[in-house]
């Protein structure tokens, strides 16, 4: 089973390409970002807990997010996965390789986008005028998520070089630029992997 981190800061195009790779490659989205907006609008214990963190750029607890794709994990035994959004933090990469270390598996390869600040704050304004999403109305709340993931997200990218996984891709492109460029790097690594 084949496994993609999609990684990047906010606005950088994860859910945008994680739609267009799910459908290439047939494998299981698992979006922390969208799971946790649906647990917001049914109004769960769950989601009602996330949304005060969500609505002041902060992450939700991690305790919390690792739970949800614990259970995602089990649902779908025999899945290649598309992690969106996933991991967030080192605790957060920690246990989804042992999680992934107990069914046997491992990460085949993990993607980051390069999107430049200034870029990610006009892409997320500008879905703010139409997704109704609270935290891409505000430039200080989008701000408040870029340097959450300067603090805390970053260094998930070095805990996964530390296995040769990472590769980094240029966000700036057209949507197809981006994707054409994320295929190339998926197919070297699935066909090496066939060898
Ligand atoms: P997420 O839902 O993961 O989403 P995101 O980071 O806001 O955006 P994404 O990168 O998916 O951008 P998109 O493709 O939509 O997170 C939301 C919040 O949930 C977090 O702040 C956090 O609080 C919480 N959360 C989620 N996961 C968590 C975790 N694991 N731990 C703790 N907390 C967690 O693109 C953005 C816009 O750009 C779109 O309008 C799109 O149309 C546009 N766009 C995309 N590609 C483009 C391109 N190439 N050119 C021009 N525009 C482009």
């Amino acid at each position: 089973m084949f496994h993609i981190i999609l990684f990047g800061p906010p606005g950088s195009g994860k859910g945008t390409q994680s739609e267009k790779l799910i459908a290439t490659y047939g494998l299981k989205h698992l979006s922390t970002g969208d799971l946790l907006r649906t647990e917001i609008s049914k109004g769960t214990v769950l989601g009602n807990e996330a949304k005060k963190f969500i609505d002041i750029g902060q992450l939700v607890p991690d305790e919390v997010v690792i739970g949800m794709i614990s259970s995602e994990l089990d649902a779908n035994p025999d899945r290649g996965f598309l992690f969106d959004g996933f991991p967030r933090t080192q605790a957060q990469a920690e246990a989804l390789d042992k999680l992934l270390k107990f069914k046997k598996s491992e990460i085949g390869v993990f993607l980051s986008l390069d999107v430049s600040e200034e870029e990610l704050v006009r892409r997320l304004l500008n879905r703010g005028l139409t997704s109704g999403r609270t935290d891409d109305t505000n430039e200080q709340i989008i701000r408040a998520r870029i340097a959450e993931y300067k603090m805390k997200t970053t260094v998930v990218a070095d805990y996964y070089s530390q296995f040769d996984k990472v590769v980094v891709v240029n966000g700036e492109g057209t949507i197809d630029e981006v994707f054409n460029a994320l295929r190339k790097e998926i197919d070297a690594r699935r066909h090496q992997k066939l060898q």
